[in-house]
């Protein structure tokens, strides 16, 4: 295997590939975002992307997208965000369609982590005499599928924790009043991050006070909101304040799971029994302190507002620390506008 031999343009079409798997960003789950472009003599013949778990894989509809158009594609290179599948799940492997379709080249950007796979599609397409390249745009790549190659890896789930905070990192008043700090457009895009999670965590405390629907509603996904999997609701109940049934919106649904034991054993069961890879915790004060203090957070996501609401407003996490040595780092991933609010990504 060739690691990274980067022909001129392969970035490029790479970043096209790129493009093309975030467009199953909603719905792929619990399989990984995957797109694929195929490219003869600096020519795009076929693209496509993995659109649904059940449904073909990238690479398939590529081919097929290049046949559509009756296009040549022996001696192509393909280019594809994650390694061609060498199994058969729901699909049959995809490293034998590109063989059959006597592709010249394949460019990978990462290795399928997933065990049926990790590597051995890559070794099937050599053996057919195909060159392998992998590496290309790696770690762009592999903002697809966070979730999925942490689970893959470690059997946890990627943990994405929203917040919605003042300027002074306030995050209801000292009544609970907290509709709303920011404003309309940030409050649209927690859609994205909900359409894009498996699971929604959050606790009785905020069930009991806000009674959220939690659901993925927005019309601005740019997808079918009908082919998004509808993400499980898990509310964490420590002292049982309630049950199943009880008229709270996310309790009149059997989708949802109450949970009553340690959230480190829930994320392994979100993994393990549900296959949920992503999750996002939207919780009070108390919870996404236990999360933060137990080092469970891949992901801090602040959607920042420009007001001040004082030192008798709820803060962001309810914890002490004593010393600055024992505070919690994170480092800022990336900065951006929303309507009138800062949206900041803080990672571990
Ligand atoms: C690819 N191209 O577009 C995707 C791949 O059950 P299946 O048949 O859908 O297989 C799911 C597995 O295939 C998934 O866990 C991952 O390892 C791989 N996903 N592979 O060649 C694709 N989505
Ligand atoms: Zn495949």
């Amino acid at each position: 295997m060739n690691t990274a031999i980067m022909q001129a343009d392969d970035a490029h079409y790479m970043t096209l590939a790129i493009k093309q798997a975030w467009q199953g960003i909603y719905t792929t789950r619990p399989n990984p975002a995957v797109g694929c472009v195929i490219v003869k003599d600096g020519m795009v013949v076929g693209q496509g992307f993995h659109p649904k778990a059940g449904q073909p894989h990238a690479e398939v509809f590529a081919l097929q997208d290049a046949y559509n158009k009756g296009c040549d594609v022996v001696g192509a290179t393909a280019y594809v965000t994650l390694e061609p599948c060498s199994h058969t799940g729901r699909t049959p492997p995809c490293a034998d369609a590109l063989i059959e379709a006597k592709i010249g080249r394949v460019a990978i950007a990462n290795v399928d982590p997933n065990p049926q796979v990790a590597g051995s599609g890559i070794a099937k397409l050599q053996a057919a005499g195909i060159t392998v390249d992998v590496g290309v745009c790696s770690d762009e790549a592999a903002e697809l599928n966070r979730g999925f190659f942490k689970a893959m890896q470690w059997q946890m789930p990627y943990v994405r924790l929203k917040v919605a905070a003042s300027l002074d990192g306030r995050t209801a008043m000292a009544s609970g009043e907290s509709k709303w700090i920011t404003g309309e457009q940030a409050r649209e895009d927690v859609q994205k991050l909900r359409a894009r999670s498996a699971a929604i965590i959050t606790g009785s405390g905020t069930v009991i006070a806000d009674n959220p629907a939690l659901s993925v509603r927005s019309q601005l996904l740019g997808v079918d909101v009908a082919q998004i999997p509808t993400p499980k609701i898990v509310v964490i109940d420590r002292s049982q304040k309630l049950s199943i049934g009880d008229d709270f919106q996310v309790l009149r649904d059997d989708n949802t799971l109450l949970w009553r034991q340690d959230i480190l054993t829930l994320l392994k069961t979100l993994v393990q029994k549900y296959q949920c890879y992503d999750v996002l915790v939207e919780a009070g004060a108390r919870l996404s302190a236990a999360f933060i203090q137990q080092n469970l957070v891949d992901e801090l996501i602040v959607y920042q507002s420009p007001c001040i609401l004082g030192s008798s407003a709820r803060a962001m996490f309810d914890f002490n620390i004593d010393n600055l040595s024992e505070r919690q780092q994170f480092w800022l991933q990336s900065v951006n506008h929303i309507g009138r609010d800062l949206h900041l990504i803080y990672r571990r």
